[in-house]
């Protein structure tokens, strides 16, 4: 073993609710704005399948449950589904998925798993997205009560607990660039949304230490994505800079730091599109700062400065900074178009060390979309060579941090079995786990056998 592992390294794997659980009008569950925009309201830009069509975890948590510990898992994440603990968004607990989250970490227990569990990820229930989702103040308050009621319920076995799974992603979806729900484009309300998701954290957290939850720690989870300039021209490094303050730090510094950096501000600032503020703001985000942050790495973002000078008299936008640059001879995943570079997560760790106090932080997310991968399969099984060299050079990456001094504590791959995607539906698998959709049959790939080995000796 020439990569060992601290002691009690946490190996899993990260899952949402609205990608695996399926049972979509089940039991009770309101709608959540995924359910809508595939099933209600045609989707514009894709002929695929919506959310009602997943890997069932819903009706087979059980045995799935039993395959992750078969595979060594010693922690899972998963999401709880604000729509189904509280349909509407507001009011009372749906029992019928009081029982189900209590059934799943349970059962987790008892496999000697620990759960993970965040609260949000992308899956607004419909109606309060109605009155304008994360632009609407009165959501934050209704955030938190389902919050509350979470850790009521759950925080007697749940000690890790998540605020958000990249709050970015709804921002630059749903408010920047067109491609979730509610499709709207405008950075003011933009920065807005981002603004108020990171009071809902600040929030959530100060409701959290009202639990006294044994052992128990809050965090969030974002993509960090490392923000490297073309070259060393000041021009480069500035394009790099903003890209990193507007995709990192506007999460980051707030989360783990309690304030925003002031050279966002003044960008902000400068083009009248500073957020709406209420007095006590500052106080909440200086005092509920995490505990935990969650890592989630799949490539990083290469930035030169901009080529041409951008529109004055259009609508500001953040990439009136920089145009986004495709360094030569970069290493791809020919299998569906992302640039790996494992290396990036040594850097943020670095930056996590040196910048923010060390924080304790884990591997989140990482892993590895693969389309059509069923021409890997022999003999019945998914041959995912190339799935273990990319989950193997990362961890090579994480492993020297780590070494170097680096709080980093685990690492989750996305994701425990092929899921259903936001945009892609099934396109991209991911999972250790492949699933077939007709007969729900799962079949584990080479990768969760080398998992299994890892986690058995902490290391490879
Ligand atoms: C992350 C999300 C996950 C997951 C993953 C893979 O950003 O947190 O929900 O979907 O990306 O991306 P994709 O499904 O688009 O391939």
């Amino acid at each position: 073993i020439t990569h060992k592992f601290p002691e009690g390294f946490w190996w899993g794997s990260a899952t949402s609710a609205t990608q695996i659980e399926g049972a979509a009008h089940e039991d009770g569950k309101g709608l959540n704005i995924w359910d809508y925009w595939y099933e209600k309201e045609p989707n514009r830009f894709f002929d695929e399948v919506g959310p009602q069509t997943t890997s069932d975890f819903y009706h087979t948590y059980k045995e799935d449950i039993a395959r992750m510990k078969e595979i060594g898992h010693n922690s899972f994440r998963f999401s709880i589904s604000w729509s189904r603990l509280i349909p509407g968004g507001e009011g009372e607990v749906n029992e019928k998925a009081v029982t189900f989250y209590n059934n799943v970490i349970d059962e987790l227990l008892a496999q000697g798993i620990e759960p993970f569990v965040n609260l949000f990820h992308f899956d607004m229930p419909l109606e309060l997205q109605e009155i304008g989702g994360w632009e609407n103040r009165k959501v934050i308050d209704l955030y938190v009560d389902f919050a509350n009621k979470a850790f009521g319920l759950f925080g007697d076995r749940v000690s890790k607990w998540f605020t958000f799974n990249e709050p970015i992603v709804p921002v630059e979806g749903g408010y920047l660039y067109d491609f979730h729900y509610p499709n709207i484009v405008d950075a003011k309300k933009a920065f807005q949304v981002a603004y108020n998701t990171m009071i809902a954290n600040a929030k959530a957290i100060k409701a959290f230490r009202n639990h006294s939850i044994k052992d128990g720690k809050i965090g969030i989870i974002l993509n960090l994505t490392p923000s490297y300039p073309r070259s060393q021209n000041p021009a480069d490094l500035k394009a790099a800079n903003i890209a990193d303050l507007f995709f990192n730090r506007s999460f980051l510094d707030p989360a783990v730091l309690g304030e925003y950096p002031k050279e966002l501000i003044d960008v902000l600032k400068e083009h009248g599109h500073l957020p709406t503020v209420e007095a006590e703001d500052k106080q909440l985000l200086k005092e509920n700062t995490v505990d935990i942050l969650g890592v989630n790495y799949y490539q990083p973002r290469r930035v030169k400065a901009k080529e041409s000078l951008p529109n004055p008299y259009g609508p500001f936008m953040p990439d009136w900074f920089f145009d986004n640059y495709e360094m030569p001879g970069r290493k791809m995943n020919p299998y569906r178009g992302w640039e790996i570079y494992e290396k990036g997560i040594y850097d943020i760790m670095i930056n996590l060390k040196e910048n923010y106090g060390n924080i304790e932080s884990f591997i989140s997310e990482n892993g590895m979309g693969v389309q059509n991968e069923e021409r890997f399969l022999k003999d019945g099984r998914i041959e995912d060579d190339y799935r273990i060299d990319f989950i193997k050079g990362h961890l090579t990456w994480l492993h020297k941090a780590i070494h170097e001094g680096c709080n980093a504590k685990g690492y989750h791959l996305w994701t425990f079995m092929d899921n259903w995607s936001w945009m892609n539906a099934y396109k991209n698998r991911y999972g250790f786990f492949s699933v077939n959709l007709e007969t729900k049959e799962r079949t584990a790939k080479k990768s969760a056998y080398w998992i299994k080995e890892v986690a058995k000796n902490n290391g490879f």
